[in-house]
């Protein structure tokens, strides 16, 4: 049944549709870290001082300026207001970009490796379905704030997401347990919905590579991996996949197109600060992963020293309903746009 999987990540998408362009603008990858401040600071230095009032009929003046000014005040709040009527329709929050370091990491779950280096705070929320979709309501969850590490050596990126929620776990049932994904943009112009532009939801701008988790294997257990030709990982589920829309979404070397170098070599572990204290109990989940900065696989992101990693995060919540996580009501960064990190 491939609804329910296309529905986890169109559920996103869909809703950040409308931010899309405007985050492509904004965003606008190679370009946006191109000073543009200094035509500012010439239009600052023509700025002319006005100059004080020196007789009394120069008070009535100054009322009149006084009144100009606030009718100007006026014009710029306004301003403000068209300016915030447009960031809600943008609906889009702060960019967020960070380095990330460089340092050797060990995969085990234990993120003590972790402690020098800095991250970013990235805000997660539920979408709201669109109206005119079909879409099966999700429970409501609360909005949170992610911690997201990165960092590389010569041969490995390392992710490690540290997510404040209490501790659910089922190893009958992975949707009673929380699934972490990081997802990763490949070709430029993919938006971090899935890769499709906001203006056509079946036409693709470009591929994104997912790491998708739904957990089938304890804290401590190494997940990831698989047989080669495909990123599913059999045992753990902790599976490498892709997206050109939000309605193809595939395992590596499960799409249309032929991929005989589909591979899986992510490794994962997990683990959950109170989980002794047993179930609901509050804490942190720690997943830390890893993947080789090359894989020679094309439904990969590849890395490379000096260049910038575009991420999104998705985290589904098993207390969002009775059954656990649906497919539509995950925690989502996308309203963040991409994710920058700057690798070492
Ligand atoms: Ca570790
Ligand atoms: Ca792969
Ligand atoms: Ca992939
Ligand atoms: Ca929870």
């Amino acid at each position: 049944m491939n609804v329910p999987r296309i529905l986890r990540w169109a559920a996103p998408l869909l809703l950040v549709a409308g931010l899309s362009l405007v985050v492509a603008a904004c965003n606008d990858d190679g370009d946006k870290t191109t000073p543009t401040s200094e035509p500012a600071v010439t239009d600052e230095a023509q700025v002319t001082p006005t100059e004080p009032a020196d007789d009394d009929h120069a008070d009535d003046d100054q009322a009149d300026d006084d009144h100009a000014d606030d009718d100007q005040a006026d014009d710029d709040q306004a301003d403000d207001d068209q300016a915030d009527d447009d960031h809600a329709d943008d609906d889009h929050g702060e960019e967020i970009s960070f380095d990330a370091a460089s340092a050797t990491i060990t995969v085990d779950g234990d993120n003590s490796d972790w402690a020098a280096i800095e991250g970013a705070t990235i805000p997660m929320e539920q979408i709201e379905i669109p109206e005119g979709l079909d879409w099966d309501e999700p429970g409501s969850l609360d909005p949170i704030e992610v911690t997201l590490r990165v960092a590389t050596d010569a041969d490995n990126i390392y992710v490690l997401m540290e997510v404040p929620d209490d501790f659910d776990f089922n190893i009958e049932d992975h949707n009673l347990s929380p699934s972490p994904n990081v997802m990763f943009r490949i070709d430029e112009p993919a938006a971090p919905h899935m890769g499709a532009g906001d203006d056509d939801l079946e036409t693709s701008l470009g591929i994104v590579d997912i790491w998708h988790w739904e957990i089938d294997c304890d804290a401590g257990i190494m997940s990831g991996g698989g047989d080669a030709g495909s990123g599913d990982d059999p045992d753990c589920n902790l599976d490498d996949e892709f997206a050109a829309t939000p309605e193809d979404r595939e395992d590596d070397g499960g799409g249309d197109v032929a991929n005989p170098d589909a591979e899986n070599s992510l490794a994962g572990v997990w683990e959950h600060t109170a989980r002794a204290q047993g179930a609901g109990t509050d804490g942190t989940w720690i997943f830390e992963m890893s993947r080789p900065l090359q894989t020679g696989d094309s439904e990969d992101a590849q890395f490379t020293s000096g260049a910038t990693a575009h991420i999104a995060l998705a985290y589904f919540d098993p207390d969002e309903g009775a059954e656990g996580w649906s497919d539509t009501g995950h925690l989502v960064s996308a309203e963040n746009g991409w994710i920058e990190v700057t690798l070492p």
